[in-house]
């Protein structure tokens, strides 16, 4: 039977919502800091650039709320900033300090649960599903955390708090500054509905375009459509969204996937909510998912001798490879340097381009104690 004629294919997994994830993004990151720092730029406009205040080269790295009410927003010509706003106060970024500030939360997070992502240099994903037992303990445990990182650290963040990691990304937007937003599963709908479709990570302007062009402006407009003819006009990266709007479970569960004894293979992929802007910042996710994946590894006394590398683009086409070694191994930099291979092909696709990253570890072997490694002899 062809997908046209068939019914919606939605497993029960869809419908499952084992999880409650926060979502935590740092409020005007770098301004925050540069407030916190000098409180006499408290209330008064002011953005953070990385080009040259007196001569206005360069672009806004972020700015104040007050800044924002102005209309001055990320990537704006500083030129364009102070024609909107002619008080506006501008400072060069201090990016060491951003960076120890971004660490010292990262820490307070990881205080909440180890099951910690971070996405970003002010955002990351925090999985406490084992931590409580419903929407309303997660919603004080947000709150706490929220009180936490402004006791510490004097800046403000906001909290999406849902079963899935998407829509807690999405919630924690919905009310900032200093917001909390909770989104439990029935109310995901409900929840999206009114949002633009660009509201969701991922549809860019193009994909926005293709939407609008049939008539789709909001996550409302998309989910009232027919399963047929989503997939009529969208195909499959439209009833991906079908689903998400109309309230299923997109998501693998993928902070857990991996937690039975035997595996076949053993996987971490991160799908990016911003655009990268460089092949380097793609580079540094794949190590950092290599990083994991061979502490899992080790943890699990697991060599292997096939590595895969999955890319998505923002067309939501999907490409595998891989390359199978002779004999196991077990180290990162053997693994860093075949994904770095893998990836030469790639290599003229537009970093932007981008929407997920992949790696994948199989033809596993248990390390027994009757296999000594090489080391245990010096
Ligand atoms: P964001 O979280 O996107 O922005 P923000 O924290 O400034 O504001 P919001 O309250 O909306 O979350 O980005 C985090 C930091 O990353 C931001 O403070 C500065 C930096 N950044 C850039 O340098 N360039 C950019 O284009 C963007 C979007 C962010
Ligand atoms: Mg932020």
């Amino acid at each position: 039977m062809s997908l046209l004629n068939s019914e919606p294919n939605i497993s029960l997994k869809e419908q499952h919502f084992p999880n409650i994830i926060l979502y935590v993004d740092l409020d005007a990151f770098f301004a925050s800091v540069e407030i916190r720092e000098h409180p006499e730029y408290k209330d008064s406009p002011l953005i953070v650039t990385i080009g040259e205040p007196e001569s206005l080269f360069g672009v806004v790295s972020t700015c104040n709320y007050a800044a924002r009410e102005f209309g001055i927003s990320s990537g704006m010509p500083l030129t364009k900033a102070v024609r909107l706003c002619s008080d506006v106060k501008i400072v060069k970024g201090s990016f060491k300090l951003y960076r120890n500030v971004s660490k010292n939360v990262m820490k307070i997070l990881a205080d909440v649960s180890p099951k910690i992502k971070k996405m970003s240099i002010d955002e990351a994903f925090i999985d406490i599903s084992d931590r409580v037992s419903d929407f309303s303990e997660a919603y004080q445990i947000a709150k706490k955390l929220q009180a936490d990182i402004f006791e510490k650290e004097h800046i403000t963040c906001s909290i999406g708090v849902a079963p899935t990691k998407i829509i807690a990304k999405i919630a924690s937007d919905f009310v900032k500054p200093n917001g909390i937003t909770l989104v439990k599963p029935e109310a995901i709908k409900s929840f999206l509905a009114p949002l633009k479709l660009r509201k969701i990570p991922g549809v860019g302007p193009k994909t926005e375009k293709t939407f609008q062009d049939k008539g789709v402006q909001t996550c409302g407009d998309l989910a009232a459509l027919s399963y047929k003819d989503v997939y009529f006009n969208f195909k499959k990266y439209g009833l991906k969204l079908w689903k998400l709007v109309n309230g299923f479970n997109t998501e693998q569960d993928d902070f857990n996937k991996n937690s039975q004894s035997n595996y076949k293979s053993i996987s971490e992929e991160g799908t990016f909510y911003k655009e990268k802007n460089s092949w380097d910042e793609i580079i540094e996710e794949i190590n950092s998912c290599i990083d994991s994946l061979i502490a899992k590894a080790k943890n699990n006394k697991i060599s292997f001798r096939t590595i895969g590398l999955k890319i998505r683009n923002r067309e939501f086409k999907t490409f595998t490879r891989s390359f199978s070694l002779q004999s196991y191994v077990n180290k990162k930099e053997q693994v860093k340097t075949i994904i770095r291979d893998l990836l030469k092909e790639f290599n003229n696709l537009p970093p932007q381009s981008i929407r997920l990253i992949g790696i994948k570890l199989s033809n596993l072997r248990k390390i027994t104690s009757e296999q000594p490694s090489l080391t245990q002899f010096f």
